[in-house]
């Protein structure tokens, strides 16, 4: 790689490069930030500016920034082996040892992983694997996968019909045929205006399903899917009688259950995964992110119990696989860091401290102008930004309030993102307390500045 100034870089970036979810010409006129390297929680820009990372890279860099670990695993791995395919009757011990591992820090009814380069393509493989389940079983009928609006399952064909994203959809035709949405369990949209308390409203919520379900007819339900937490759609938090009445609903159908745990996988909850938080147990679970800390591209599904049975015994072929199915860089990469988090007992950490700490922090939040609600589960949190608290009135989406609360941020040294009117964190696991107040003085000096910008534009009026 070359050094060059940043007016440089940009200007290479804006001729080439092509960014994710980007107005390409609206980015080509400002110019990008050059990220250029990073330690623990912080990153550096091309100016030398350091910036505290909360959002762990995208929801991804659990363990931080600069681990040794990770980098001699994926170098060993390398030299040794650097690929080998797992298509033609052949393993390589880091995927073997990886879906071994698996199998042993997820739920008892875990053993048996379906390796993917992403979440996206995790999701696309549990389309692939529910809809052959039920053929199996006898029941080809059975291909309609419920999911819920605003949710994010990644952005191929079948990840952006599983999920909910109106603007997603529109561009494409999507979703593809056989996926259905309910709405959310967002209390702050639907529970709070009818007076609804959130455990009362959790229930209304997860009845959306069962309403669902009878009116498509339960033999047409194939699974329902969801992330415990809704992570991109802005950190929300679903009631604690959400998850359990699903589950209810699901076994009284017959309905497989999916836990999207691309975010809420590997302890941002709290647990080691967020159906342990939230009290549920899938049949198949997608993973991405936290499983190598970002380091190196690495997705999958965990199979239950009750799919891999009915696959592996009366299945033949599954013709579903990717070139970079069980990836041997990938899954060393992944390997050293759950064993890294093992050593630094992270999902403890989490649970009993730095989780514990920051709901409290986010709880004191709640005093200022601008915040009608902090919430926060193990390390993901969102503060929502609201125009009359007493009221409940929010801001008009034109004022976008996030993005002006996120320039300030940018400008600060700090990345919060913001999804519409939340404000959003989800801090490597690795975060200590004093960091976490120093991550709290960023945020409140953030929050002034965007009152003070809503004071002088009259949007408080
Ligand atoms: N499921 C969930 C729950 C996700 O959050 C995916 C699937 C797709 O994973 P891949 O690896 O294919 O990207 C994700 C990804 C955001 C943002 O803006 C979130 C994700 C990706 C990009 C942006 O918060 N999550």
């Amino acid at each position: 790689m070359t050094t060059r100034t940043t007016e440089q870089w940009q200007a290479a970036d804006a001729a080439h490069f092509l960014h994710p979810f980007t107005d390409f010409k609206a980015l080509a006129d400002k110019g990008s930030r050059i990220i250029t390297r990073a330690d623990n929680i912080y990153l550096w820009d091309s100016e030398g500016r350091k910036v505290l990372d909360a959002m762990s890279g995208l929801w991804c860099v659990n363990v931080g920034y600069g681990q040794r670990a990770l980098v001699d695993a994926a170098a060993r791995q390398m030299q040794e082996l650097p690929f080998y395919n797992a298509f033609f009757q052949t393993a390589t011990p880091p995927a073997i040892e990886l879906a071994e591992l698996l199998a042993e820090v997820t739920p008892p009814q875990f053993q048996h992983v379906f390796f993917s380069g992403s979440g996206s393509e995790g999701n696309d493989t549990v389309v692939r694997m529910v809809r052959r389940y039920w053929d199996l079983r006898g029941q080809p009928q059975r291909q309609v996968i419920i999911s819920r609006k605003n949710a994010y399952h990644g952005s191929t064909m079948a990840g952006a019909s599983l999920g909910g994203m109106a603007g997603m959809h529109a561009q494409g035709g999507l979703p593809i045929p056989g996926i259905v949405h309910i709405e959310q369990p967002y209390w702050w949209q639907h529970g709070r205006p009818k007076g609804l308390t959130r455990d009362e409203f959790g229930l209304v919520a997860a009845g959306w399903l069962e309403e669902k379900i009878l009116e498509l007819g339960a033999d047409q339900v194939a699974a329902f899917i969801g992330e415990p937490v809704q992570g991109a759609g802005g950190v929300i938090i679903p009631p604690a009688t959400y998850w359990p009445e699903i589950q209810r609903i699901c076994d009284k159908y017959g309905v497989l259950v999916v836990s999207d745990e691309v975010i809420c996988g590997f302890g941002r909850t709290g647990h080691w995964f967020g159906c342990e938080t939230f009290g549920f147990r899938p049949d198949l679970m997608t993973f991405a992110k936290g499983v190598t800390s970002g380091y190196v591209p690495l997705g999958g599904v965990m199979v239950g119990d009750r799919v891999a049975k009915v696959l592996i015994e009366q299945g033949g072929e599954f013709a579903h696989g990717y070139t970079y199915s069980g990836h041997p860089v990938a899954c060393a990469v992944a390997l050293a860091n759950i064993q890294l988090m093992q050593q630094l007992d992270l999902v403890t950490h989490v649970h009993d401290d730095v989780g514990p700490y920051l709901a409290q922090a986010y709880a004191t939040l709640r005093d200022h102008p601008l915040v009608g609600d902090a919430e926060s589960c193990g390390l993901m949190a969102a503060l929502l930004l609201i125009k009359d608290k007493d009221q409940g009135t929010p801001f008009p989406e034109a004022v976008e309030i996030g993005m002006v609360c996120r320039g300030h941020c940018f400008r600060e040294g700090l990345i919060m993102r913001a999804v519409g009117e939340r404000m959003i964190i989800a801090p490597p696991l690795v975060i200590t307390r004093s960091q976490i107040d120093e991550m709290m003085v960023l945020i409140r000096r953030c929050l002034d500045l965007t009152l003070a910008d809503a004071q002088r534009q009259g949007w408080l009026a």
